[in-house]
């Protein structure tokens, strides 16, 4: 193993017999590889007395984050996937649309063909937004990824099974995770980040976040805070800015008992569909999350 810097480089072979490696003597070749079995350069003989290769490196780190979004995640231990079944869950990445800022590599993502046939444990809940900030003043954001999330809680890339990958050097970084309707999070201590895959488990209170009462303790496990219909960073129930008034609208507006299906972001409860009033509907969940009783009450997103 040799560790060489981000940026091209030439790998020179010279042959001091000048008879190359072969034909005389057999057949012979050479490869090289990144720490992650990619290749980068294969010969599989060469007839002259050198030869020159050029290549180029882009360092990576690779995390293997675990989330819980309340919505889906009802009392546990896995979250639903209606999204998947329903086949609402978009094959392109939903969060540019949004307003959400790819930096870093990020954005243009699509789902990888078949992987939204899995089903179990594994199967894809729903897109997730995954940022490395630096530890830096304001933990500016330094690499975006779109990815997904399975039902156990796994933030994994476009295959449906690997760690997300980010082109950064390896370092120490904060690791945050968004969703498009839910509060986002960020680990409250800088992570080791490497080419080798770094567990970061969101759902456990040992792992600590930043702010305060950033996740929801739902039976001991932590889940992300659900109820953001509007993208602002906070759960609002009445007022300027609320979070319930856009339900009502997404379901037209005067009959609170009327209902839309599809992928919206006041799908509170991610079940596929858009209610207002009755069982399960996408209302309750942002009072109970303000507080229950003061409806004038807010919940803040804890990200820098
Ligand atoms: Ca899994
Ligand atoms: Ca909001
Ligand atoms: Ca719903």
């Amino acid at each position: 193993m040799v560790c060489i810097p981000d940026g091209c480089h030439e790998l020179v072979v010279y042959d001091s017999f000048g008879d190359g490696m072969c034909c005389a003597y057999g057949a012979g070749n050479f490869t090289l590889r990144d720490a992650q079995n990619n290749l980068l350069v294969n010969n599989t003989n060469f007839t002259t007395a050198s030869t020159t290769h050029a290549f180029c490196v882009t360092a990576a780190v690779r995390v293997s984050a675990k989330v819980f979004l309340e919505g889906p995640y009802l009392t546990g231990p896995t979250m639903t996937d209606a999204l998947r079944s329903g086949n609402w869950i978009p094959n392109a990445e939903p969060y540019a649309a949004l307003g959400f800022t790819h930096t870093g590599g990020g954005g243009g993502e699509t789902i990888n063909a078949g992987v939204l046939n899995t089903t179990g444990v594994n199967a894809i809940v729903d897109w997730v937004f995954m940022e490395i900030r630096s530890t830096s003043a304001g933990y500016p954001v330094v690499a975006t990824h779109s990815a997904l999330v399975q039902r156990d809680g796994d933030v994994v890339g476009m295959d449906g099974t690997s760690p997300v990958s980010f082109t950064l050097a390896a370092g120490s970084y904060h690791v945050a995770v968004r969703h498009r309707n839910h509060l986002g999070i960020m680990t409250a201590n800088p992570v080791a980040l490497t080419g080798s895959t770094t567990t970061v488990n969101f759902t456990l209170a040992a792992t600590a976040t930043y702010g305060t009462s950033a996740r929801k303790d739902v039976s001991g496990v932590q889940v992300m805070w659900s109820g953001n219909c509007t993208g602002d960073p906070q759960l609002l129930y009445t007022g300027l800015g609320n979070d319930r008034a856009p339900i009502l609208t997404r379901i037209g507006g005067s009959v609170p008992t009327a209902i839309v299906t599809g992928y919206h972001r006041e799908d509170v409860n991610m079940d596929g569909t858009v209610s207002y009033v009755g069982k399960a509907n996408d209302r309750d969940p942002i009072l109970v999350n303000i507080g229950g009783t003061i409806p004038t009450n807010n919940r803040l997103q804890q990200l820098p």
